[in-house]
């Protein structure tokens, strides 16, 4: 057969195969198929077999490449921090901080430095959902000039534990059990909560993953934090104490735990989706970095020790100094590649960036690099282009699996005689702080580290009543998923040393018939002053910037309404999502047809911020039948959201049970009032509404 038989025959066997299936022809100018060793592949549809119904041939090189490749397409995931997901951007350095540092990336006002961001669940694996009750990681690969700098922190300032060592234990407690296998996802079971109630050192950081901050509404309305204390170095080595802290440009915003468990359903990608969508939409979201910045004497005079990374230092004590924004403005073109494969560790400083003698902090540094030979297979990790820094950069370090980048020359070591090869340099290199080191070798835990409760009560009691209430309510569900009673009246016992009121309404939520004594505390607790900058509440925005609206339609919408209500959001910064009887869409009064987002089953209002009915009184009478258009309205109502309503929409409120005059977060909507709704929304929440009342 000639070569233009083969090609003929080809052709023919790719508009229809033999077995009579249908192929797609390739359109004009498509690159030809190849192997991964660059041959020319004819017929990727079709195995080679004896016969056309014989046995396949183990001969068929392309079949066995191709499943080959694809058996091996998975890495192990992280065994932490698993489900994340990550976005390119830059961070813009406001002013200079010689006075501090001597790190490049601080030294200029207006420099420019590439990042890649990663947000994470932690206890879940890469498939889980987005809304788990769970601390997010935050963590922040800086490409500077001098090597990459990798802020690896969390949503959260504090941690659950003091010493490294058990990082493993906390890690295997909240996973799920080993003999089930289950629940994923979760820390709501008896391992969890076994041993938190075994480990008082947990408790500050509870009462933070108990709250809110553990359900965030998206990436985009969470702070960060760097956790430990870490230290600056200027130019002549001298040493400032500093803690990171991120704070989102939109405010802070959580969901309520009745709506994770539904966002979870609807869209188990929700915090996925809404970064894709705010980015993909040119509304790139912002953080400002804050240095919490500290001398020994401020060390020395603290109410706790500054190594413990279970204790913050309030933000009323020591103020967060802005020096710097972080924009994220470009996803990744291909998630295995970057998302996945990126390789954060927090031993990654620049010169003028130190750590402290965190016990934590100094274990982190020991398990990171570990971790990235596990996941991506070789040490070679750093050639992976998200993992590799984008100054200069030249060493001895070669060889080994998947080496990339092979130097040429004779001279693989230093010092030579060949001129060949970089050289260290005392005058730019990263030099450790001197700090003075000498003591017997032992394992202690220091006795300025044993107040396991003063800032777990702080934290309480800076909450507002709703937040408060929120906490409770979550004590309450995750302990009552726990199956051994006196795990539950332990955790009791700690809550005793937190807030009696709290530990009482646990106690008898969960049915605990004698009170137990409180736990044993190894020093006396303090009473220290509320800091109103641990509430979500007392933090969030001041506009409905960067929000969703869910409108709910039906053929012969008020198209002017609809085209008002869309321009006062576009006005203020937020986004509309059109919810509609069929996916199909509606077409409006003025005969325009209103293309929809989702239809009324797969739109339910925990996916938004707030809603409105736009409906004429047929199209509400007939959505009044439905089921998921009643549960739109109710839960929109029971998560305290904002609804607005135009004239028609009465019969579905009616339906949904919600009288229009119950509180002033149900709105009328007519003509002209669409600017007032939108505005009215800023608080995002009407709180009174679930019986708490206002702070
Ligand atoms: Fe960790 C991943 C944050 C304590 C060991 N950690 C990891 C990630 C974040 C954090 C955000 C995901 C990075 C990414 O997106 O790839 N970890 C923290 C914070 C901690 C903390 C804020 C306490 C202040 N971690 C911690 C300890 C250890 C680890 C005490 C071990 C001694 N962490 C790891 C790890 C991971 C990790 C096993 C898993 C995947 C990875 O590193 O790259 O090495």
């Amino acid at each position: 057969m000639t070569k233009s038989d083969r090609a003929r025959l080809h052709d023919q066997t790719l508009a229809r195969g033999p077995g009579g299936t249908l192929h797609q022809t390739a359109p004009e100018g498509t690159q030809p198929l190849t192997t991964a060793q660059g041959g020319p592949v004819a017929d990727d549809q079709n195995t080679l077999k004896a016969g056309a119904r014989g046995p396949a041939l183990i001969e068929d090189f392309h079949f066995r490449e191709k499943l080959f490749h694809f058996d091996h397409e998975r890495i192990p995931e992280r065994v932490v921090h698993a489900r994340g997901y990550g976005a390119h951007g830059y961070f813009e350095t406001y002013d200079t901080l010689s006075e501090y540092t001597c790190a490049d990336i601080f030294q200029r006002a207006g420099e420019i430095t590439p990042v890649f961001v990663r947000f994470s669940t932690v206890a879940g694996s890469k498939g889980s959902v987005d809304l788990a009750r769970d601390a997010r990681g935050f963590a922040v690969k800086f490409y500077t000039q001098e090597g990459n700098w990798d802020l690896v922190g969390n949503n959260i300032p504090v941690f659950f534990i003091q010493d490294a060592i058990k990082f493993p234990d906390i890690i295997h407690a909240v996973k799920p059990e080993p003999d089930r296998g289950f629940p994923q996802a979760q820390s709501a079971h008896d391992n969890f909560w076994d041993f938190i109630s075994l480990t008082p050192e947990s408790m500050h950081m509870i009462m933070w993953v108990m709250s809110d901050r553990a359900i965030p509404r998206s990436f985009r309305f969470m702070e960060g934090f760097g956790v430990h204390t870490f230290r600056l170095l200027d130019a002549q080595g001298k040493s400032t104490f500093v803690k990171f802290l991120w704070k989102p440009k939109l405010g802070l915003q959580s969901v309520m735990w009745s709506e994770a468990v539904k966002i979870n359903g609807a869209d188990p990608d929700f915090h996925r989706r809404d970064l894709w969508n705010a980015i993909g939409s040119g509304d790139f979201p912002e953080w400002e970095l804050c240095l919490q910045l500290f001398d020994q004497d401020f060390a020395d005079g603290f109410e706790f020790d500054i190594l413990d990374p279970t204790k913050l230092i309030p933000e009323e004590i020591l103020k967060p100094v802005p020096v710097g924004r972080l924009v994220l403005d470009r996803m990744p073109d291909n998630f295995f590649a970057e998302t996945e494969q990126v390789a954060f560790m927090t031993q990654n400083v620049p010169p003028g960036i130190d750590f402290s003698d965190d016990p934590l902090l100094q274990g982190r540094n020991f398990s990171y690099l570990d971790t990235q030979l596990k996941r991506l297979g070789s040490p070679n990790f750093t050639h992976i282009p998200i993992n590799a820094p984008k100054c200069p950069f030249a060493h001895f370090q070669r060889d080994g699996h998947m080496a990339m980048r092979n130097p040429k020359g004779r001279a693989n070591y230093q010092p030579n005689s060949w001129q060949e090869g970089p050289r260290e340099d005392p005058a730019r290199g990263h030099l450790s702080h001197a700090t003075p080191a000498d003591g017997p070798k032992q394992r202690l835990r220091p006795e300025s580290f044993a107040d396991h409760y003063s800032q777990a009560r702080q934290f309480y009691q800076s909450q507002t009543a709703t937040e408060q209430n929120h906490i409770a309510d979550a004590l309450i569900f995750e302990l009552s998923k726990c199956e051994t009673p006196v795990i539950r009246e332990r955790m009791v016992a700690h809550l005793l040393n937190i807030d009696a009121p709290l530990a009482g309404k646990v106690a008898d939520r969960l049915g605990i018939a004698a009170m137990p004594e409180p736990a044993d505390s190894a020093v006396p607790l303090r009473d220290l002053p509320a800091s109103p900058a641990l509430s979500i509440e007392r933090n969030g925005p001041d506009s409905f910037a960067g929000r969703k609206l869910g409108v709910l339609v039906c053929d012969g919408v008020d198209a002017t309404l609809l085209q008002e209500l869309s321009d006062a959001l576009h006005e203020e910064g937020a986004t509309l999502e059109i919810v509609a009887p069929k996916i199909g869409g509606v077409t409006a009064s003025d005969g325009s047809r209103i293309p929809a987002m989702h239809m009324v089953e797969g739109g339910p209002s925990v996916l938004f911020d707030a809603v409105a009915l736009v409906l004429t009184a047929e199209g509400a009478a007939r959505l009044a039948q439905e089921a998921p258009a009643r549960d739109f309205v109710r839960d929109a109502f029971a998560h305290c959201k904002f609804i607005a309503h135009s004239p028609g929409a009465a019969a579905l409120l009616k339906a949904a049970g919600i009288d229009p005059a119950a509180d002033e977060g149900i709105i009328a909507l007519e003509p002209g009032t669409s600017a007032g709704f939108v505005a009215a929304c800023r608080p995002l929440r009407l709180w009174s509404r679930e019986g708490a009342g206002k702070p």
